[in-house]
């Protein structure tokens, strides 16, 4: 095939300059790869575990019965309003929704921030979960997967106070809590039977309870720590431990209704 001259001077700058180029496109490259994996660096191997027991008469929750002049939430629970969480005694006979962390015996430092985002979503017109946990300086994610128009009205002492309203379905607002700060109240101000607790510490060694009344607490140096247990309706309570980082050190509470 015939080559011009024009083709042939063209192919020889593109080589030169190919090669000239050469350094500079590796070193993008390696730019490219994907930084080292930084891992949440877990302090140690230690880990606390218990059961939030309750003991006494199981409180009877009421119905959100504020629900009933709302017929766009009150259809979505089939016309019967929801139970209050206040407390919430699971079929076990332990207790939902109790906000468990070291409260003392940390070593002084600035623990990394988790990367991965603590979710809230309004669903049927009540807050999901009711009650969450999560570090200073994470990312909360409130989502709205209802049919209507919130409002969330977050009421801290030691934070930012902020109110935002948030259309059906609409984008998901992002929020952090600069302070440490237990139970702060999440309100609607369109719904005032909606309620969250939200509890902000300052690391990342913290869990709440579920329909089994557990938690687990891992990634701790051993050490001595003072173990706290934080429910919306009963005073708080604390439990001294050892954690050796072999076996979980056992951290039950029992909470009085
Ligand atoms: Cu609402």
């Amino acid at each position: 095939m015939f080559r011009s001259p024009r083709f042939l001077f063209a192919s020889a700058l593109a080589i030169l300059l190919g090669a000239c180029a050469g350094t500079p496109t590796n070193e993008a490259k390696k730019e490219e790869a994907p930084p080292p994996a930084t891992p949440a660096a877990p302090a140690g191997d230690g880990v606390v575990a218990g059961r939030i027991l309750f003991a006494g008469a199981k409180p009877v929750m009421k119905p959100l019965s504020a629900m009933d002049a709302n017929p766009q939430c009150l259809t979505q629970h089939g016309g019967k309003p929801p139970l209050a969480e206040e407390v919430v005694v699971n079929a076990d006979g332990t207790l939902k929704n109790v906000f468990v962390y070291v409260k003392a015996g940390l070593p002084e430092k600035q623990w990394p921030t988790p990367s991965t985002r603590v979710k809230l979503d309004q669903v049927k017109c009540v807050y999901m979960p009711h009650v969450l946990g999560l570090m200073a300086g994470q990312e909360l994610e409130i989502a709205n997967s209802d049919p209507v128009n919130h409002n969330i009205h977050p009421i801290p002492m030691e934070n930012r106070e902020w109110n935002e309203s948030q259309p059906p379905q609409g984008d998901a607002k992002v929020k952090t809590f600069a302070k440490p700060e237990l139970k702060i109240p999440f309100k609607c101000n369109v719904h005032p039977w909606m309620r969250a607790y939200v509890n902000v510490v300052s690391h990342p060694f913290f869990a709440v309870t579920g329909d089994d009344g557990k938690f687990e607490i891992k990634g701790l140096p051993p050490g001595e720590y003072t173990i706290e247990a934080v429910h919306e309706k009963y005073e708080a309570q604390e439990i001294k431990i050892k954690v050796d980082g072999k076996t979980p050190a056992p951290a039950d509470f029992t909470f009085k209704g």
